[in-house]
């Protein structure tokens, strides 16, 4: 449902900005900042704060919370990177949120989306993101060899997401993928399991920063995936939750 929706919001977002002419707008002189190299700093915490208003799975998390304080916040907090989702329709998200997060930050910011389409790489990038979601799940291995390489191009870093080692050994390209997510939300059934990246953590190269997504909450989830590889911990609902977002990331820092 949300891949055959995202289709045709692309194609509307193109009827008015086509994609030649976004392309063309793009500064391609200014300089991403790496997810990678700041997951990778031992003064940061490897937190990946997300802004998140609601989801499919969970309704609405948190309708109140301003993107500016949260995610300066955040950033403030000792988080590593943010995470903005972007799509309206399932998770409350608008493309200014990211705009506004950049306004106000100077830590990386991954572009939470359905990507689909070029056409949201060159959004992205125009919209101030340092790197993006590419989902294994809703891509063939060829797909995200071509938006990779895309968004590369553009100095953006890819966040390649997966569930399962079949969908690692489909998608994952050296050309493309800088970071592998393991997401340990079932999206199927929305069931989570830190157990997941537990698992799968053995088989990303180690040339890749390894991420874990979903349902962390305390020190420890964090603590235990660190000592397995993970350099990068995704967190939304658990900051979001709060009616202030920012002070249960600092808690957790
Ligand atoms: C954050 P949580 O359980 O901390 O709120 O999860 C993040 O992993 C989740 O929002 C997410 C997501 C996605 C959202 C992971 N992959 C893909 C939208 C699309």
């Amino acid at each position: 449902t949300i891949i055959a929706h995202k289709r045709r919001e692309v194609a509307e977002r193109q009827s008015l900005v086509p994609a030649k002419l976004l392309e063309q707008s793009l500064h391609f002189g200014s300089q991403p900042l790496s997810l990678c190299k700041y997951l990778q700093r031992d003064d940061l915490s490897g937190i990946i704060a997300e802004f998140k208003r609601k989801s499919p799975s969970k309704g609405v998390i948190n309708a109140h919370a301003p993107v500016e304080r949260t995610t300066l916040g955040y950033m403030q907090a000792g988080a590593s990177a943010l995470s903005v989702l972007t799509d309206t329709e399932f998770f409350g998200g608008k493309n200014e949120d990211l705009t506004i997060a950049r306004r106000f930050n100077f830590c990386p910011i991954l572009r939470k989306d359905f990507v689909v389409d070029e056409y949201q790489i060159l959004e992205a990038k125009s919209l101030g993101a340092d790197a993006v979601l590419l989902i294994a799940a809703v891509l063939s291995g060829e797909e995200v060899l071509r938006l990779g390489r895309l968004a590369k191009s553009l100095g953006l870093e890819v966040l390649l997401e997966i569930h399962s080692a079949q969908e690692l050994d489909a998608a994952l390209h050296p050309d493309a993928v800088s970071l592998v997510g393991v997401n340990n939300r079932n999206l199927h059934d929305f069931s989570v399991s830190l157990d997941t990246s537990g698992e799968l953590a053995r088989l990303i190269p180690a040339e890749y920063v390894k991420v874990t997504e979903s349902g962390l909450r305390t020190a420890a989830d964090i603590e235990a995936l660190r000592a397995v590889g993970y350099r990068g911990f995704l967190i939304g609902e658990t900051f979001m939750r709060h009616s202030r977002p920012e002070k249960a990331c600092a808690a957790l820092v």
